[in-house]
């Protein structure tokens, strides 16, 4: 057996330093999830493959506009994590090509869904959902009472106790807001996002920046995935998890094949490992814990319950849409990150 593993591995080695181009093989990954993830599926594919990966971390929305500023002349082959949104918007806007993977009968519904409605161009890898999360002492230092609503943030104790990202960079911000806005309709979700504005002490590049701060006691509340406080839980700070009394959305963490990827073949390679059971259970290892999209893994213990949050049916179509979530995020900016606090 062990013979046969060496010799396979060798295959996989040869194989990529192919007969005949003395170049070896290489991968240029753009990942949107956190650092530490990416950096294990960077590790782990060149060790199953012996494919160099170059690997650049940013957030959701700053890679989508990367992908769209290089769209004539495209750097990258793999767009692995991150928000569904801005990866339906770059499927609709073809800045990312359809690949149907043979993985694709291993996965939940959720996942070949997200496949579907960007007719082939996307795909779900993790599921998650928003929320967030509080440092327990502070609150108790400052005397404030928990917070188990949306409506509890914007209440004038909690002035800059919040801490969240900006949706043009941010995924998870974006989802934020689109979860507002189909909690409570467009007009009154502005509202709601202007009263939040009162209380925000910053607004972050990265979504799950907040918590973090939270964690070391910076900010008393920090809107993220729910996932991402659980981590600082479980890395031992006083980080309480909420899942909103009114109901949150959430996310469907997608991968996608960036258009005119100079490396297709290794491209399709990494996707389909990144679908993989064994593969996406790995994420554990580095405190990742959204829900993996593969039927065969098995979820986190830590990770939050989806089927036990009160979930909306959140509309990807319409919010992954490009018209959406252009025009959504520019009145964002003209009319709430405008105002003064
Ligand atoms: O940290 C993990 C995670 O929450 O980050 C992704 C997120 O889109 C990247 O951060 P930004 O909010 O800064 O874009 C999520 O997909 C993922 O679950």
């Amino acid at each position: 057996m062990r013979k046969f593993l060496l010799s396979g591995a060798a295959l996989v080695a040869i194989g990529a330093f192919s007969a005949g181009t003395a170049e070896a093989k290489k991968l240029t990954l753009y990942c949107s999830p956190q650092e530490e993830w990416c950096q294990l599926m960077v590790t782990e594919f060149q060790k199953e493959t012996g494919i160099k990966v170059a690997m650049t971390r940013k957030s959701s929305g700053e890679t989508f506009a990367q992908i769209r500023a290089e769209r004539d002349n495209p750097k990258g082959d793999v767009w692995w994590g991150g928000t569904g949104d801005p990866h339906l918007q770059a499927a609709e806007e073809g800045l990312t090509q359809e690949y149907n993977s043979p993985m694709l009968a291993e996965l939940h519904d959720w996942a070949v869904r997200q496949h579907e409605a960007a007719k082939g161009r996307t795909v779900g890898i993790y599921a998650g959902a928003l929320g967030f999360g509080f440092n327990t002492e502070l609150l108790a230092e400052k005397g404030l009472p928990e917070p188990k609503c949306w409506a509890d943030l914007i209440k004038p104790e909690f002035k800059g106790e919040v801490q969240m990202a900006n949706p043009n960079s941010s995924g998870t911000a974006y989802t934020t807001l689109a979860t507002i806005v189909q909690l409570f309709g467009e007009d009154e979700g502005f509202e709601f996002l202007k009263k939040l504005h009162m209380n925000i002490n910053q607004y972050t590049k990265s979504g799950s920046a907040p918590i973090k701060a939270a964690a070391r006691g910076e900010t008393t509340v920090g809107i993220v995935f729910q996932h991402d406080a659980v981590t600082q839980k479980v890395a031992g700070f006083p980080i309480q998890v909420v899942s909103p009394c009114e109901g949150t959305g959430y996310e469907i963490g997608s991968m996608s094949i960036i258009n005119g990827a100079r490396n297709l073949e290794e491209a399709k390679m990494f996707y389909d490992f990144a679908l993989r059971a064994d593969v996406q259970e790995m994420a554990r290892t580095v405190r990742a814990y959204q829900v993996p999209s593969n039927k065969n893994a098995a979820p986190p213990p830590e990770a939050p319950k989806l089927e036990d949050i009160k979930l909306i049916d959140y509309d990807f179509k319409t919010y992954g849409s490009s018209a959406t979530r252009t025009r959504l995020l520019k009145k964002w900016d003209d009319e709430v990150n405008s105002l003064p606090r």
